[in-house]
């Protein structure tokens, strides 16, 4: 079967779908092919929070109604190490801006649904799915559907199928430029249906490894804790996460933890990932395609966000105006931005987290750290303005 659409997007991730349906929004034709099913794509427990940015364009897609209702505002979180807590005020620190606890999951959902009641189109199970000439100006994509191939014509292709999607890796590797820097740990998540320690989150550094308290609702948490990456889920039961939890915050917050069994459970490795450059012809790559983080300055989903910002201006200035120029500015504006994500998150992740090669000599310059940037103005200043995402 042949088709023809002016965007192919490839992957419907909150990158695919942000994209989509800002593009459909002004009247541009896309397709959305995905890999998994529906069920599945939801199913993935990921981000958590979503920088002022990010909630703009969700709602500039149309896709804020209930974001607006359900999600939670936060003007700060804690640092904890060395036994106390340090409230880091990012309202007051960044002149004014807050997050929001919203997760990836209930944002995937209501792109979902937008995209279904504008009539726009997405594949699901799309299988075998791959990009061709997009070195030229007539890239076309196939994939099969229920044992039928398939082909689509477009104008452009846009690759948000994430870290090991198709899109980036159909790139001849001499064409392509990686820089990758992998932890020597992981994050081990649970989701519970508990109420959270705090209102807002807990990062903790402790000798034994970093912790994270946060939250999808008031009645739903979301912790993490640092492991080895040799450890399997099945290791860890619901009671020896608490303990390692609870004995890796200071005793005022241990105390408030309030257990019950895991809803999910899950070990992710951390990594620092970019591919260089971010356009091929006329295939376009955004997202965790592009780019990973290590989630500890929650800047994933927010990146992602941010490339779709760019994609979509120059999509919507290539149709309306006829230029080409945001279309060629797109990899180098989209890297600038990605590159001080990239700087952010390796730091947070290097102060928060216990290194096996550092030993004492290293616990103690992070406690010397994280005490200058919780009681320096302009060192706590950078922190918020960073976390609360630099301007687009
Ligand atoms: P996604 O979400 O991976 O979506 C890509 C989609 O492409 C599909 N796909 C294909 N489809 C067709 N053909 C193929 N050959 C395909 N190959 C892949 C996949 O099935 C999938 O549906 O990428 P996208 O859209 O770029 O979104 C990126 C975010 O998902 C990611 O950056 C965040 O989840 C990262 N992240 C966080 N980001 C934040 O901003 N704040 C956070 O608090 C935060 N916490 C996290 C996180 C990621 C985590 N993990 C598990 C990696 C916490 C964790 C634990
Ligand atoms: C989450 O709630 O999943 C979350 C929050 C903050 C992070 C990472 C993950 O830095």
């Amino acid at each position: 079967m042949n088709q023809r659409v002016q965007v192919l997007i490839i992957g419907s991730g909150p990158a695919g779908l942000l994209l989509g349906q800002l593009l459909h929004n002004i009247g541009v034709e896309t397709l959305i092919l995905e890999r998994q099913s529906q069920e599945y794509v939801l199913s993935r427990i990921r981000a958590g929070v979503l920088e002022q940015g990010t909630i703009e364009l969700l709602e500039l897609a149309g896709c804020g109604e209930r974001m607006r209702v359900e999600g939670i505002i936060h003007s700060g979180f804690d640092l904890a190490f060395d036994g106390q807590r340090y409230r880091i005020d990012l309202q007051e620190m960044s002149g004014g801006k807050t997050m929001m606890v919203y997760g990836q999951t209930e944002v995937t959902k209501d792109l979902m649904n937008h995209r279904l009641a504008t009539n726009g189109i997405t594949i699901y199970e799309a299988q075998d799915v791959q990009p061709h000439d997009f070195n030229t100006n007539q890239p076309w994509v196939s994939y099969k559907k229920d044992g039928v191939e398939h082909r689509v014509d477009c104008d452009f292709i846009a690759g948000c199928d994430g870290f090991h999607g198709i899109s980036r890796a159909s790139v001849p590797d001499q064409a392509i430029e990686i820089y990758e820097k992998v932890y020597p740990f992981g994050w081990l998540g649970i989701l519970a249906d508990v109420p959270p320690v705090s209102h807002e989150l807990i990062y903790a550094n402790h000798p034994q490894g970093f912790a994270l308290c946060s939250m999808r609702s008031m009645t739903r948490s979301r912790y993490y804790v640092q492991c080895s990456l040799e450890d399997k889920v099945e290791e860890w039961s619901d009671d020896r996460f608490w303990d390692e939890l609870r004995f890796r915050l200071p005793p005022d917050a241990a105390d408030q933890v309030t257990t019950g069994p895991s809803i999910e459970k899950s070990i992710a490795p951390l990594r620092s990932f970019v591919s260089e450059p971010l356009r091929f012809g006329t295939m376009f790559i955004c997202g965790d395609a592009a780019h990973i983080v290590p989630p500890t300055g929650a800047k994933g989903l927010n990146l992602a966000a941010s490339d779709v910002f760019y994609l979509f201006n120059a999509i919507q200035e290539y149709y309306e105006e006829n230029s080409e120029s945001g279309l060629e500015a797109y990899s180098k504006k989209v890297l600038s931005r990605v590159w001080k994500a990239v700087r952010f998150s390796w730091w947070m992740t290097t102060v928060m987290h216990r290194f096996p090669d550092t030993g004492t000599f290293g616990q103690k310059i992070q406690e010397a750290e994280l005490h200058y940037l919780t009681s320096s103005t302009p060192a706590t200043q950078s922190l918020a303005e960073n976390y609360v995402g630099l301007p687009l």
